[in-house]
């Protein structure tokens, strides 16, 4: 993928993924040094075996209380952390659903105005907690953004809740982290954590039905999208598809990436993946589609539209 995102928890850029960072540094720390002191203990006691050092007073501080204490102290610490990561904050007032798919993510925007329906992209404002609502249709997923925050399982049946705040502008990439069934691995989304006042203009326009085109093959391609049966699973409001199976594709061209991540957002991506998905995410859910090469050009030509 051309795009650059971070995936990695040790860059963090928001207050939890600090908090986590901090947290496994002094278990890797504390491991490593636990791990230095006992090894140098084993090869002191094997050196010096025969010498008659009293032992009792070693098996009772060493095997009992250091680690009573050290283990106390980092269970206190992980609870404490683990309290922290779920604390709404004073300042939550942003609900945004997402619904594990195989494979793909359904993102609900909730909004005074009525909720926003939108798919694989993820957008935060910068430096507010957003409460996440994360379920799932089909399948146990894990919704995981590692620069962001730690795993929470989606699961069928359950709404499971997330505390997300960026503090820094940019793209981050996350990953389904549950094994979920063939494409588990292309089961990615990107987070795009707008600048200050930047995110309710991206809702705004987000909200916005699909406009329409002035261009003549985008015009045939919106009614071959209905006639090749595209709008049985696809909804692009402003028109008469309603398709719920796969993603909402009202502004599918001003995502970053097409197919939960595996390829980049452009024509001729786009063109690939409209004629033969399965070519690109095998077994994927949406067959391909077998239609004269004019009639995959507008059809390319009206999605690529879809701003
Ligand atoms: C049987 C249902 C079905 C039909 C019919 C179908 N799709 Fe899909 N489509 C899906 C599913 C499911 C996905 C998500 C696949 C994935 O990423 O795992 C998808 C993904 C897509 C995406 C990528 C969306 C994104 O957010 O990245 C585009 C674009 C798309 N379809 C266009 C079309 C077009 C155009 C047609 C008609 C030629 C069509 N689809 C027909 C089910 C369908
Ligand atoms: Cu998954």
């Amino acid at each position: 993928m051309q795009v650059s995102a971070s995936q990695s928890a040790f860059d963090p850029a928001g207050a939890n993924a600090v908090l986590i960072d901090r947290l496994s540094s002094v278990l890797y720390i504390g491991a490593a040094l636990i791990f230095a002191i006992v090894m140098t203990l084993a090869v002191v006691a094997v050196f010096r075996r025969a010498s008659g050092v009293p032992t009792r007073a070693w098996v009772l501080g060493g095997g009992v209380a250091i680690p009573a204490v050290v283990l106390t102290a980092l269970l206190a610490y992980a609870l404490a952390v683990g309290n922290a990561l779920s604390d709404e904050g004073p300042d939550c007032g942003t609900i945004i659903h997402v619904n594990g798919k195989r494979w793909w993510w359904e993102v609900r925007y909730e909004q005074p105005a009525g909720a926003i329906v939108s798919a694989n992209e993820l957008h935060l404002p910068v430096g507010r907690t957003v409460k996440l609502l994360l379920a799932s249709d089909d399948v146990i997923h894990s919704f995981w953004v590692p620069a962001l925050s730690g795993k929470v399982d989606m699961i069928p049946g359950r709404v499971n809740h997330l505390m997300l705040k960026a503090d820094k502008p940019g793209v981050y990439r996350a990953q389904c982290a549950e094994f979920c069934g063939a494409q588990h691995a292309f089961m990615a989304m990107l987070v795009v954590v707008h600048e200050e006042g930047e995110y309710e203009r991206w809702l705004e326009r987000e909200a916005r039905p699909a406009g329409s085109s002035t261009d003549t093959q985008a015009q045939r391609g919106a009614a071959d999208f209905t006639s090749a049966g595209c709008a049985a699973c696809h909804t692009v409001r402003g028109t008469s598809a309603a398709g719920r199976l796969g993603p909402d594709l009202t502004h599918v061209a001003s995502r970053l990436t097409l197919g939960a991540g595996v390829l980049d957002n452009n024509r001729a991506s786009l063109a690939g993946w409209i004629s033969n998905s399965q070519a690109v995410k095998p077994g994927n859910l949406m067959p391909p589609i077998k239609v004269p090469v004019e009639t995959l050009h507008a059809i390319t030509a009206y999605v690529a539209g879809l701003e």
